[in-house]
C-alpha cells in the first residue's frame, strides 16, 4: 500500500482530542506515513523526535486593525501552504469548527483535490452545536468533509439529532497504546504521597470545567472516607478547582484529598488507584476513564453520552444515574471492600480495554478510512 502525506490538525494543548490526534499521528508515522501536524503549538505529546513528523506552526499577527487575531484565517492559509508544498493527500482534522471549515477554505486556496476527514469529540457538537450563531458553521463544516467520525455512538446520534447534517457519520472510537497505559509494578509513589498501605484510593482526572461535575466527585468520596480509609488524587485543573478547594475544606477533607494539578505520566498515577470517579454531565467518550481502566482501574462513571459505551455496568466498573451522590458512593463502597470483587472488575477493565480499543485495531481503522477516500 502507498505510505500517504496527512496533514493533521487539532488543538495542540491538553485535553482528549489533543492527545488522540497527537497519538493517531505518532502510530500512524510508525507506520511509515508521513505526518504535518498543522496546528498552534507543539502538540504537548510529540515529546520525542520522529523523522516523519512534521510540525508546521500556525502564526497569528496582532494588528491594530483588527478587534481579534485572525486564527482561523492563519490556520487556513498554513494548511494550503503545507497542503501544496508537501504534496498532502489529506487533511485530518479534529473539530468541526473551526478546523474543518478552515479545512474546506484551505482546499479551495489550494485549488488541489485535498481530501478532508473530521473527526468530532464532543465540545463541539454538545456545547458549540446549541449556539445558534455557530452550528450553521458545524453544519457546514460536517457536510463539505468528505468523511466524518466521531468517537462514540452517542455523539453520532447526538450530532444527527441536534443538527441534521446531509452526511454519514461512522464512529471510529478512541483508542488506547497499551504499551503505556498499562498497571505498572510496586513502586513507592504511594509511600512518597503520604498514602499508607491499608489506604484505598480513588482519583479523578479532568480539566475541571463544570460539566465535569468535579464537586459530586467530592461528595461521592466524603461518603467513601467516612467508610474506610481513603485518599482522593485530583489531577488536573481548571476553571472549578477554587469551588473544588472550598468544597473541600468545607467537608473537612483537606487531609484525605491531593490537588496533583496537571500531571504528564498519569499512568503512574492509576497504577496506584484503586477506582476511578469520572461524574460529568457531558461526556462523548471519556478518555479518562480509558486510560485508568487500561491501567486495571475499575471506573464509575455517569450514563451520560459515550460513558456507557466505555464503562459497562457491573462488568469493568458501574454507571450510575448524573448526580445520584448516594448511588455512587455505595457502588464505590462496595466495590473497595470486597477484594474477589474488585479483582475481577480490575482485570475485566484492562482486558476489555485492549479488546474493544487497542491502538492498532483503532488506527487500523483511520487507515482503510484514507485508503477508501483516496481510491
Ligand atoms: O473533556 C473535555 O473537556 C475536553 C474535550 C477535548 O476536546 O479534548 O474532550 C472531548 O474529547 C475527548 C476525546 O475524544 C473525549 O474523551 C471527551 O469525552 C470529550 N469531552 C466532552 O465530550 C465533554
Amino acid at each position: 500500500m502507498k505510505k500517504l502525506k496527512i496533514g493533521i490538525t487539532c488543538y495542540p494543548s491538553v485535553g482528549g482530542s489533543g492527545i488522540i490526534a497527537t497519538e493517531l499521528g505518532k502510530l500512524l508515522a510508525e507506520k511509515g506515513h508521513e505526518i504535518h501536524f498543522i496546528t498552534s503549538s507543539m502538540p504537548f505529546r510529540l515529546t520525542r523526535m520522529y523523522h516523519n513528523i512534521h510540525y508546521h506552526q500556525v502564526e497569528v499577527n496582532q494588528y491594530s486593525v483588527f478587534q481579534y487575531p485572525p486564527y482561523d484565517i492563519a490556520l487556513a492559509s498554513k494548511m494550503a501552504e503545507v497542503a501544496n508544498q508537501e504534496s498532502l493527500d489529506l487533511l485530518h482534522v479534529h473539530y468541526a469548527i473551526p478546523h474543518a471549515v478552515c479545512a474546506i477554505l484551505a482546499r479551495e486556496m489550494s485549488g488541489r483535490d485535498l481530501k478532508i476527514v473530521t473527526t468530532l469529540h464532543g465540545t463541539d457538537i454538545t456545547v458549540l452545536g446549541n449556539d445558534a450563531s455557530l452550528s450553521d458553521a458545524i453544519k457546514f463544516g460536517i457536510e463539505k468533509s468528505d468523511i466524518v467520525t466521531a468517537v462514540s455512538n452517542s455523539l453520532v446520534s447526538q450530532t444527527m439529532e441536534l443538527l441534521k447534517p446531509d452526511k454519514e457519520i461512522q464512529t471510529v472510537y478512541n483508542f488506547i497504546d497499551d504499551r503505556i497505559y498499562l498497571r505498572l509494578g510496586e513502586t513507592d509513589l504511594k509511600d512518597k504521597l503520604g498514602i499508607s498501605k491499608e489506604e484505598k484510593v480513588v482519583i479523578h482526572v479532568s480539566n475541571f470545567r463544570p460539566v465535569k461535575r468535579v464537586p459530586d466527585v467530592i461528595q461521592a468520596f466524603a461518603r467513601v472516607a467516612k467508610a474506610m480509609p481513603a485518599k482522593l488524587l485530583l489531577v488536573g485543573d481548571g476553571p472549578e478547582i477554587r469551588n473544588v478547594l472550598k468544597l473541600v475544606s468545607e467537608l473537612g477533607l483537606k487531609e484525605k484529598v491531593l490537588f496533583l494539578g496537571k500531571q504528564d505520566n498519569v499512568e503512574e498515577l492509576y497504577s496506584i488507584s484503586d477506582l476511578m470517579l469520572l461524574l460529568s454531565e457531558k461526556e462523548s467518550f471519556g478518555l479518562a476513564a480509558l486510560e485508568a481502566m487500561a491501567c486495571g482501574v475499575p471506573c464509575i462513571g455517569t450514563a451520560i453520552g459515550g460513558i456507557p459505551e466505555v464503562i459497562i455496568d457491573g462488568e469493568n466498573g458501574y454507571i450510575c444515574p448524573l448526580g445520584d451522590i448516594e448511588a455512587i458512593a455505595n457502588k464505590a463502597i462496595t466495590l473497595l471492600s470486597d477484594e474477589s470483587l474488585h479483582r475481577e472488575l480490575s482485570y475485566q477493565a484492562s482486558i476489555g480495554v485492549k479488546e474493544r480499543f487497542k491502538a492498532d485495531k483503532i488506527v487500523s481503522q483511520y487507515e482503510n478510512l484514507y485508503y477508501k477516500l483516496l481510491e
